[in-house]
């Protein structure tokens, strides 16, 4: 898809792990993309490669540089010789990670400076849409660094999405065979044997005890997945005898804790269930994209700050509800993302569980209709590197 010129650019991608998973799990898609669908050399710097091994097994923690899916892996250690590294042409500082001033000076002394993006964070605020690719000069050295916001309209840099991921997903939501196969993996040969599987990836959550009461009480049963984490030991604390690979069984509930999945399993795993608990920021986009009912529980900010970010986006993504499905769901968003009580609010969302999917397959389509962040990336080089060249 993209032009011979912009296949000589190298580009370097700067991931730093704050906490949990979300920072590097976005950095690895957007370098496997740009590998395998624009063949761009990529080189990834990432200064945690235990948590980047969870998202993908086959990365080794211990080695300074290393190769997978196209992508140079290097790690990002604190005592590096910047000087001694020459910069690719498309640098990405990812989320909010500061690049090394000596890094920053080596952009600076080269005959052509690279191209300095700063990769934001994902907001469905209205502001983003006026700062997405603006260029800010930097005090300090003769560079620029222009925003690239993801995000959930035409006029931002849209969401990473790969080439194919739609139609596999499709197959697969259409395949049992292709779904038991999947689920034999697990070693949940029975889960489609339940009424509703339900995969539960949150922070940790006083509502839990709530939720799962309600799940053993309710008339069809409920397979629900919890992947390891924070979450997984407070189920284990609620449940005696629940570990990994024991799964523990109360009422119309199975519960399982899943071991941390690779990335493309995650996916499926989204597929495969009936609804979808997600966080951060990179679940809740591939929920999104499976388009099942999914309910999202956001980064936790300073102030609440959180909330207007969560209602943010629903707003956009509920505008074309009708309003007593928009107001149903949100009491149930609301209520996960703070202490209000959940009981009767499940029972409102989940008694509108084809409605709320037909709706996602509508907004999907809308996201869509956006383009994919890796190729507006990727357009947004060819517009500022190559055209000026061209036409100097
Ligand atoms: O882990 P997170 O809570 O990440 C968060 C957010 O990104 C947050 O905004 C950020 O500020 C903070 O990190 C530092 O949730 P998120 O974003 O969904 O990332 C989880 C990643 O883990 C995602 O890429 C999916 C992946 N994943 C797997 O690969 N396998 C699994 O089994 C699971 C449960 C997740």
């Amino acid at each position: 898809m993209s032009s011979d010129n912009t296949r000589k650019l190298r580009w370097e991608i700067f991931c730093s792990v704050v906490d949990n998973f979300g920072d590097i799990g976005i950095c690895w898609r957007l370098c496997r993309q740009l590998a395998a669908e624009f063949q761009l050399p990529v080189r990834l710097w990432v200064d945690d490669l235990a948590s980047f091994q969870r998202i993908c097994p086959d990365v080794e923690p211990t080695l300074p540089e290393q190769h997978l899916a196209g992508v140079v892996i290097c790690h990002w250690q604190p005592d590096l010789n910047w000087r001694t590294i020459t910069p690719a042409e498309v640098v990405i500082e990812a989320l909010a990670c500061t690049i090394p001033f000596a890094y920053q000076q080596q952009m600076a002394v080269q005959a052509v400076p690279p191209l300095w993006l700063n990769l934001e964070y994902l907001s469905a605020e209205a502001w983003v849409e006026n700062c997405h690719t603006l260029a800010s000069p930097q005090p300090q050295l003769p560079l620029n660094k222009y925003f690239f916001f993801p995000g959930f309209t035409a006029k931002t840099g849209g969401l990473l999405r790969e080439q194919q991921l739609i139609t596999q997903l499709n197959q697969f939501a259409s395949d049992r065979a292709a779904q038991q196969r999947f689920w034999q993996q697990l070693q949940l040969d029975d889960a489609l044997d339940f009424s509703r599987r339900i995969s539960l990836f949150a922070y940790s959550q006083q509502q839990l005890a709530g939720l799962l009461q309600l799940w053993q009480q309710q008339a069809d049963s409920t397979l629900c997945l919890i992947p390891e984490g924070t979450l997984a030991e407070q189920a284990m604390a609620l449940c005696p005898g629940l570990a990994r690979g024991k799964p523990w069984q109360q009422g119309q509930l199975k519960l399982c804790i899943l071991p941390f999945l690779p990335q493309p399993d995650y996916d499926l795993l989204l597929a495969a269930c009936d609804i979808n608990f997600v966080r951060g920021e990179d679940s809740i986009i591939r929920a999104q994209w499976a388009a099942k009912p999914f309910i999202w529980q956001i980064y936790r900010q300073a102030e609440q700050a959180h909330l207007e970010k969560l209602s943010a986006f629903y707003q956009r993504y509920s505008q074309n509800w009708p309003p007593q499905l928009a107001t149903a769901v949100w009491q149930f968003w609301l209520g996960w993302n703070t202490e209000q009580a959940l009981s009767s609010t499940w029972l409102d969302f989940v008694q509108q569980l084809d409605e709320i999917e037909q709706k996602n397959r509508e907004w999907r389509a809308q996201l869509i209709a956006n383009g994919d962040l890796a190729t507006n990336l990727v357009r947004f080089v060819e517009k500022k590197i190559i055209m000026p060249r061209n036409f100097s």
